[in-house]
């Protein structure tokens, strides 16, 4: 996933009600359900110290490719 592919992500979903700087916990819980069906999907609607490391993972990378992204851009 590539900076660009995230801000896009994130305005695909903050944009449904008609507010695109914020995202609700409905566009939230609409984007985790479309983007990440496999975590959304969990049989017992709880989360696992595996899923939240896997959650924490994701977002750290996340965090890091738009730390790298905007020291290059300097
Ligand atoms: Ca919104």
């Amino acid at each position: 996933i590539c900076v660009m592919s995230l801000t896009a992500l994130f305005y695909k979903y903050a944009s449904k009600d008609g507010d695109a700087s914020t995202m609700t916990k409905k566009e939230v819980d609409e984007m985790l359900k479309c983007e990440f069906p496999a975590f959304y999907e969990d049989k017992d609607g709880k989360m696992s110290m595996a899923e939240f490391m896997i959650l924490i993972s994701a977002l750290s990378c996340v965090c890091k490719q738009l730390i790298d992204t905007l020291s290059q851009s300097k």
